[in-house]
C-alpha cells in the first residue's frame, strides 16, 4: 500500500497491514469508526486493481486479548462455520450476513506491524449500521431472533474448536472479587468516592448469587456470543433488517443466558451506556418481551428448557458484572475501557447499577415469561416429533 500523500493521517502500522492484506491496493482515505470500547477501529477506503474497496481496519488490543494469533485462528473457525450453516440454509445475499476478514499470503488475518502492533481487516459490510436504542417491540423482536440464530448457527460446531480468548469472562463471582481487590488497593484514590456504588454492587451481588436459579454447572456450555449487546448488530440502511453479528472476538464456551442477558440489559435499558445521569434508565417490559421470545424463536429449538428458564435472571445478572467491571476499570484509573472523558467509567458503572435494580425487581413477570417459553419449546420439538 502506498499511503498517497493528502489520504489522512493514519498510524504507519495501518499503511503497513493492510500491504500485507491488501497488497494491489493503495490506501483513498481513512476514518475513525464506531463506538467499541476495545480495539481501535478505521473506516478505509483502498483503490485497487478491482476498483475501489471499503474495509473495516482494526488495531487489536493486546493488553485484553493476549494471543492475537488465537484470535485469528477462532475468527476464521467461527465465520467459516456460520457461512456453510447460512449456505446450507440459503440465507439471502450471503455476502452481507458474516464478517469476512482478509488473508494475508499465508492465509493468516492477523498481521504484526514494526512497532509491534497488531492489526487485521475486513470487508466493508455496505449500506448497514449499528444502533444504540430499540425503536419497537417488533424491532426488539427481531433483534432477539438474531442472537437466538446466531446460537444455533453455532450449535454445530464444537466448543474444543474455539480456544478461549479471555478466561473467566462471565464468571461473576471472579468478577466480584477484583472489584473488591480493587476498592483494597485504591491505585488511582477513588475508593472513598465510589462507596455508595461498591456497596450497591455488594447488595446486588447478595441477592444474585444466593438464589439457587444463579447455579450455572446443571446447564450445558456451548459455544456462544459472549457480547451481544445491541449495538453488536449491523441493520440494513433501507430495510432495518437485522442482517450480520459483528465483534466476534469473544465467541467461546459459556452459557447461553450470558448472550441474552447482555443483549436484554442493553436493549431494555433505553439509555446510553454512559449516560450522565442515572435517574434517566428506563426499563421497558414491553422490550423485554419481544427480546425474549425472539431470542427463543431465533435459536430454532438448539435451547434447552432448563437453559431458557435460566434467563430469568440473567439480565440483571450481566448487569451487575458490567457494572462490576467498570467500577473496577474506575478503581484501578481506566485502564480496560477506553474512556473519552474523566469519572466515564463510574458513569458506566452507574448506570448498569440501576440497570440490575430495575432488572432484579421485574425477576418475577421474568420468570414466568420464560416458564411459558420453556413449555411451549419443549410443546414445539415434542410437535415436530
Ligand atoms: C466491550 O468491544 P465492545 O465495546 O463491543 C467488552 C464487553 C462489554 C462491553 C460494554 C472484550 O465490548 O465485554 O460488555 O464493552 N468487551 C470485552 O459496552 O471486554
Ligand atoms: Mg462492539
Amino acid at each position: 500500500v502506498s499511503a498517497k500523500p493528502g489520504s489522512g493521517d493514519f498510524p504507519d502500522a495501518l499503511g503497513e497491514a493492510l500491504a500485507f492484506l491488501r497488497p494491489d491496493a493503495a490506501i483513498a482515505s481513512v476514518e475513525p469508526l464506531g463506538s467499541g470500547h476495545i480495539h481501535l477501529t478505521y473506516a478505509v477506503r483502498c483503490r485497487g486493481e478491482r476498483g475501489e474497496h471499503q474495509l473495516v481496519v482494526q488495531r487489536i488490543n493486546t493488553a485484553v486479548f493476549g494471543d492475537p494469533l488465537a484470535l485469528g485462528d477462532n475468527l476464521r473457525r467461527v465465520t467459516e462455520h456460520v457461512r456453510s450453516v447460512q449456505r446450507e440454509r440459503r440465507v439471502p445475499d450471503p455476502e452481507r450476513r458474516c464478517l469476512r476478514a482478509l488473508a494475508g499470503p499465508g492465509g493468516g488475518t492477523v498481521h504484526r506491524a514494526r512497532d509491534g502492533s497488531w492489526w487485521r481487516a475486513f470487508d466493508f459490510v455496505r449500506s448497514a449500521h449499528a444502533v444504540e436504542r430499540l425503536a419497537s417491540p417488533a424491532q426488539a423482536e427481531e433483534v432477539g431472533r438474531a442472537f437466538g440464530g446466531f446460537l444455533a448457527d453455532l450449535d454445530g460446531l464444537p466448543p474444543d474448536r474455539i480456544r478461549e480468548t479471555i478466561p473467566d469472562f462471565h464468571d461473576l463471582a471472579k468478577r466480584l472479587d477484583a472489584l473488591e481487590d480493587a476498592a483494597g488497593r485504591d491505585a488511582a484514590g477513588r475508593a472513598v468516592a465510589t462507596g455508595a456504588e461498591l456497596d450497591r454492587a455488594r447488595r446486588l451481588a447478595e441477592r444474585l448469587l444466593a438464589s439457587p436459579a444463579a447455579a450455572l454447572d446443571a446447564l450445558p456450555l456451548r459455544l456462544v456470543h459472549n457480547d451481544c449487546k445491541l449495538n453488536n448488530l449491523l441493520l440494513d440502511d433501507r430495510t432495518g433488517e437485522v442482517l450480520c453479528v459483528v465483534d466476534l472476538d469473544t465467541v467461546m464456551p459459556g452459557y447461553a443466558l450470558f448472550d441474552f442477558g447482555d443483549l436484554a440489559r442493553s436493549g431494555a435499558g433505553q439509555t446510553d451506556e454512559d449516560e450522565r445521569e442515572p435517574a434517566r434508565v428506563r426499563f421497558d417490559p414491553a422490550l423485554f418481551r419481544a427480546l425474549a421470545t425472539g431470542f427463543v424463536a431465533g435459536a430454532r429449538g438448539c435451547l434447552t428448557e432448563a437453559e431458557i428458564r435460566s434467563f430469568s435472571l440473567a439480565a440483571p445478572r450481566i448487569a451487575l458484572e458490567l457494572a462490576t467491571r467498570f467500577l473496577t476499570d474506575h478503581l484501578a484509573g481506566d485502564r480496560y475501557f477506553r474512556i473519552a472523558r474523566p469519572g466515564q467509567n463510574l458513569d458506566r458503572a452507574r448506570v448498569q447499577l440501576r440497570l440490575a435494580e430495575l432488572l432484579l425487581e421485574f425477576a418475577d413477570p421474568a420468570r414466568e415469561l420464560f416458564d411459558a417459553l420453556a413449555r411451549h419449546s419443549q410443546d414445539g420439538i415434542r410437535a415436530r416429533g
